[in-house]
């Protein structure tokens, strides 16, 4: 006998930056790759998914020196924020990367190293346009566009003259457009790829990947006057964390295997950093590409972009307060099924929110389970009947439903398309309570001769449910949680496949009462 080998899957969201607190965003691109992970755990696969903070570079430096503290105090202090929200939403990181560990600084400067010796790094001279508050340099023609402003913050670009260290990136257009060819699916959505590619056309110039005007950060090989551009030290996260840079490190006996990433999870914002100068650099190094960059969209809130004052951001003392009245897992329900996955902007709107939770997890989920189980109480004494096959009415094949419903949430989710995935589980519950209202169990139990159709309906019920559930896991740890100890189903663990198949529900089972969602009134959804 031998052990299948489970499949290695690698899932990253962008490193935060601890200059400022956590908020919607950040929650948001962390709770999706956990929603991913731990679907793919559950189909057996070994997963590792890995987040974590980005605390270099001059903004750091500046926002620790407004409070006066030094910039690893601020470091420290936020990046406990971040890794505090692991807790609060529920999320599985497996490893969660400081870039202020001296093993990734120790990493990131062997990398660097081994660019300068392969020519793919050297030392010049550049003048441009830089936007300070992003720690971005704009090519003449992108500066000319945003009319010499920047777009984030508002503020003029500078023009700016260094003496640097550059990365070979023109050398890489060749090569890059191949790739883009070659793997269609790398960039993704479509919109985004298609953004890359206009840019790309423009073609590529060399990046300054140093800095020298300030010191919070790592220091340039043999160049202690330089220090390494934070975006560099951040991209190379993903790789240090998995030990890349030094094959005799803990770091690497342990996880270089989840390398190359499946997909790399950020906001399209970042898009030019991870799916053109983030391949390159990984082809420089020799090593294997992501299988794919998803950048996803924005959060607005109530229609318009967040800002603080406007009074509508959506910090994390408002998502406590979200996560108060709902529960976490609506919160995670919200984002996943309403986020801005896709190329278009989603809003975060009290009434919308309300509306989901009222929608899907009060009216749907929770009153078909309350439903379902209610009528076993009182019709099978709490006890799960067995199907002998006849019954009235319903039409459904449920096994051959629930195995195409089980098909299209698992293919969904492996395209990282979650509302899919969440949409193709929820019609199996949706087809329940059609199946209810059309076969009556209700009505038929009124007549005892009906027992046993009325027993063979509810197993369905329950059965259909139960895979429903097993789907909505990954989206929904605590409620299906309630829901299997509450119909004694014990635990799916990583057998998703298997606990997805018609017929595992055991007749004799006990099933008791569930209320899974208890509804909110309108007026106490969280206001700023
Ligand atoms: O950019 N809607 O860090 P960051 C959705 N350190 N997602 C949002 C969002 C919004 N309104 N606002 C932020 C950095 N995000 C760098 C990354 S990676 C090598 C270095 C999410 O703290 C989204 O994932 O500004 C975005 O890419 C990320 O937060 C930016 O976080």
């Amino acid at each position: 006998m031998h052990a299948m080998t489970a499949r290695h899957r690698c899932i990253t969201t962008p490193i935060y930056y601890v200059n400022d607190r956590p908020h919607i965003g950040h929650v948001y691109t962390t709770t999706i790759c956990d929603v991913w992970a731990r679907f793919m755990r559950g189909l057996g696969d070994d997963v590792f998914f890995l987040t974590g903070t980005d605390e270099h570079g001059q903004k750091v430096e500046q926002s620790a020196a407004e409070k006066g503290v030094t910039p690893q105090a601020l470091a420290d202090e936020n990046s406990a924020e971040f890794r505090r929200i692991m807790g609060l939403f529920d999320l599985t990181n497996d490893a969660f990367i400081r870039t202020t560990d001296p093993r990734h600084e120790t990493q990131v400067q062997a990398l660097v190293k081994r660019l300068m010796d392969s020519g793919d790094v050297y030392l010049g001279t550049f003048e441009g346009w830089y936007d300070a508050g992003q720690e971005e340099y704009y090519t003449e023609t992108k500066a000319r566009e945003v009319e010499y402003t920047s777009p984030i913050s508002g503020k003029p670009l500078e023009r700016a003259t260094e003496e640097n260290y550059y990365f070979r990136l023109s050398a890489f257009q060749d090569r890059l457009e191949a790739l883009f060819a070659e793997q269609p699916g790398l960039v993704q959505p479509e919109a985004r790829r298609n953004e890359v590619l206009g840019r790309l056309r423009e073609g590529l110039q060399d990046v300054p990947i140093s800095r020298t005007n300030f010191a919070w950060g790592i220091e340039v090989p043999d160049a202690p006057d330089h220090v390494i551009y934070v975006w560099i030290d951040a991209l190379f996260n993903y790789i240090t964390a998995l030990g890349l840079g030094d094959q005799a490190s803990d770091w690497y006996a342990q996880r270089h295997q989840y390398w190359p990433a499946t997909v790399q999870v950020i906001g399209k914002e970042i898009l030019w950093f991870h799916a053109v100068i983030w391949p390159a650099l990984l082809m420089a190094l020799g090593l294997p590409l992501p299988g794919c960059v998803y950048a996803h969209s924005f959060w607005i809130s109530e229609g318009q972009k967040m800002s603080k004052s406007l009074g509508n951001f959506i910090d994390l003392e408002m998502l406590d307060r979200y996560v108060e009245t709902f529960g976490r897992d609506a919160l995670r329900y919200f984002l996943a099924t309403q986020g801005p996955l896709g190329a278009t902007d989603a809003d975060f709107s009290r009434a919308q929110f309300h509306e989901t939770y009222t929608a899907d997890l009060v009216n749907t989920l929770g009153n078909c389970t309350s439903r379902t189980s209610a009528m076993i109480g009182k019709y099978c004494d709490g006890v799960c009947p067995a199907d002998t096959g006849a019954c009235a009415g319903g039409g459904v094949e449920w096994p051959e439903f629930t195995a195409a419903r089980v098909e299209a949430a698992t293919a969904a989710m492996e395209r990282f398309d979650l509302a899919g995935s969440i949409a193709a589980a929820m019609s199996i519950v949706r087809q329940v309570d059609v199946f209810i209202n059309e076969t009556a169990p209700f009505k038929l139990a009124k007549d005892p001769a009906n027992a046993e159709t009325v027993g063979n309906i509810l197993y369905r019920c329950a059965e259909a449910l139960r895979i429903a559930a097993c789907l909505l896991e990954a989206v929904l740890p605590q409620s299906v949680g309630n829901l299997r100890e509450a119909w004694s189903l014990g635990d799916a663990g990583n057998q998703l496949g298997q606990a997805c198949r018609w017929g595992q529900l055991q007749p004799g089972t006990s099933i008791a009462k569930v209320a899974l969602f208890p509804r909110v009134e309108a007026e106490a959804v969280p206001a700023g």
